[in-house]
């Protein structure tokens, strides 16, 4: 659904002129320093970017599902390291509070995270459960007034940056799966609660994960998502479903970038004697990536205008995030195939988005997770 044509239309032009004019100029800086200048921060803030996903009434944008994913489209043709740091606390690192946050809990965090003054973190992946969520093993055990936390959280996106986690935990620590798994919001610097080394990943640099580690982290009980235990799994499964189509869309603007860094560079590199673009053979490879990003783009935006319409879309987000970032990768490879040997060293940009993009099929749910999630509820349709 979009409110207003006229206002959308104005942001998406001050995004797509800002990833033009600041955002790719800088690419090369944030991957050899692993930062994104504080500057290039400042201007997110100005332009809302902290705030898209959060309602109004707390100071964000509100944008529905249709219009984030059109302004997905947009920030995703750069780096996607920029798209991290403001992913969070439009998705994940938000999301919870906005879906089954109590009215306290909201007016407490999300105007501050609107405003880009503190980052959200989402803490629900550990070392020995990832694509099991349910089997978590954090611990939440309630002493009076507060719960005291126990556990380590892994691969944990923005949490060197982040100043609240929403973490997921086990307030039943006798009780197995997603019904004795409850949501908090725990700050930084609540004691007990540390972060890991900053990982070393295989590409996104600029954009941080780390371990953080609850030990006898006392948080108050008030800070429990909700307000109420054993809602948690559900809350992130719900954050979840959001955050696949966002990536989604994410996985559809780069793709969109690479290829057109491919284009360009066929037109330009001669061998026998002519553009390489002239060749078939190099014809097909832009033709089935022009035709996969188009048949992703329409899934994304019809995803979302149903998830706009009330409808439960986890099949259709879980389609989404299978084929849009199987996708992006297929363009990635094929990018990469065009530029020949050019598109194996670092003197351009797709050496770094081959890398950057093989994280879409990993997080938020692996591949195998969203065909799991799409075939069982097939099934549980079918069975009424
Ligand atoms: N929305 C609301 N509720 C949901 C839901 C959704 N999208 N998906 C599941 N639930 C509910 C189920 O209805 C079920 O509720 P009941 O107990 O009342 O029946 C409960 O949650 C447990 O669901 P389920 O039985 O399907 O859980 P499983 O443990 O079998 O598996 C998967 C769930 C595998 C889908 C889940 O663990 C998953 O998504 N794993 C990937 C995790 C992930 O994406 N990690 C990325 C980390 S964040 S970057």
């Amino acid at each position: 659904m979009i409110r207003d044509q006229e206002t959308l239309n104005m942001l998406l032009d001050s995004v797509s002129r800002f990833v033009r004019e600041q955002l790719v100029p800088a690419e090369a800086e944030v991957s050899e320093t692993d930062e994104i200048p504080p500057r290039l921060v400042s201007q997110m803030r100005e332009l809302g970017l902290f705030g898209l996903a959060i309602p109004e009434e707390y100071g964000g944008l509100d944008l529905t599902m249709e219009e984030e994913v059109l302004f997905a489209f947009e920030i995703a043709k750069t780096s996607p390291a920029f798209r991290s740091l403001i992913g969070t606390n439009n998705g994940i690192g938000a999301q919870g509070l906005v879906i089954d946050g109590t009215d306290e809990q909201r007016r407490k965090y999300l105007p501050r995270m609107a405003s880009g003054e503190i980052i959200g973190s989402f803490a629900l992946t550990e070392p020995e459960a990832g694509s099991d969520a349910a089997s978590l093993r954090t611990t939440a055990v309630r002493d009076g007034n507060d719960y005291v936390l126990n556990g380590t959280k892994r691969f944990i996106t923005n949490a060197p940056e982040a100043s609240i986690f929403t973490v997921m935990a086990r307030t039943d620590p006798e009780m197995k799966g997603g019904s004795a798994i409850s949501a908090f919001i725990v700050e930084k610097d609540t004691p007990g609660l540390s972060l890991g080394k900053v990982d070393k990943k295989m590409g996104q640099r600029g954009a941080h994960t780390c371990d953080v580690i609850f030990e006898n982290c006392r948080v108050p009980a008030e800070n429990l998502i909700g307000g109420r235990e054993g809602i948690g799994f559900k809350t992130a499964m719900k954050v979840l479903d959001k955050g696949r189509l966002h990536i989604s869309a994410v996985s559809v603007g780069v793709a969109e970038r690479m290829l057109d860094d491919a284009l360009r560079y066929a037109m330009d590199r001669k061998q026998f004697g002519q553009p390489i673009a002239d060749f078939q053979l190099i014809q097909a490879m832009l033709a089935d990536s022009k035709a996969e990003i188009y048949a992703a783009r329409c899934m994304v935006i019809d995803a979302a205008r149903r998830r706009d319409a009330g409808e439960n879309v986890s099949t259709q987000a879980s389609c989404c995030k299978l084929f849009a970032t199987e996708m992006c990768g297929r363009v990635a490879d094929r990018a990469v195939q065009i530029h020949g040997g050019a598109g194996y060293v670092s003197d351009y940009a797709i050496e770094r988005f081959y890398r950057d993009v093989r994280l879409f099929r990993i997080y938020e749910g692996t591949t195998q997770i969203q065909q799991l999630v799409i075939a069982r509820n097939m099934i549980r349709e079918a069975q009424g």
